[in-house]
């Protein structure tokens, strides 16, 4: 049994936990908050057998997009920081991990 723990955009995850719903494939949905840019996003948990890791995987990129995002040097990041000038970075598609469980019940 392996838990992937996928971080999507906010704006992709409903066709994400959709597409993984028609495949048969149980999700759960965690608002989740960027370390970096303190905005919101999700990590969308998904309990599978080994075998299923790359389908689920393979649903999970094709409805996750990346996107160019400017920074406004008036934003706060992290610890107080202030970009000296506004910063583009491209976030996303997913960002996700795939973790080994020892155990898995339903009680
Ligand atoms: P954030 O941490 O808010 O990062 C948003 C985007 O900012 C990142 O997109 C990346 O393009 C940029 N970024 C992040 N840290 C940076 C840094 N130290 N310097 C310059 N630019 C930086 P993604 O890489 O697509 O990440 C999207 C979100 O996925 C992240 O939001 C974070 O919530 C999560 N994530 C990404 N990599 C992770 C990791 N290794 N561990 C845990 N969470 C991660």
């Amino acid at each position: 049994m392996k838990l992937i723990l996928a971080i999507v955009n906010y704006d992709d995850v409903s066709a994400v936990t959709r597409a993984l719903t028609k495949g048969g494939f149980s999700s759960t949905r965690l608002s989740t908050t960027g370390g970096f840019m303190m905005a919101g996003n999700v990590t969308v948990l998904i309990g599978v057998d080994e075998e299923k890791v790359q389908a689920v995987i393979d649903i999970v990129k094709e409805h996750s997009h990346s996107r160019k995002q400017m920074i406004p040097a008036t934003t706060e990041l992290n610890y107080g920081y202030y970009p000296s000038m506004p910063v583009e970075v491209t976030v996303g598609g997913a960002t996700i991990f795939v973790v080994d469980i020892e155990r898995f019940e339903r009680a």
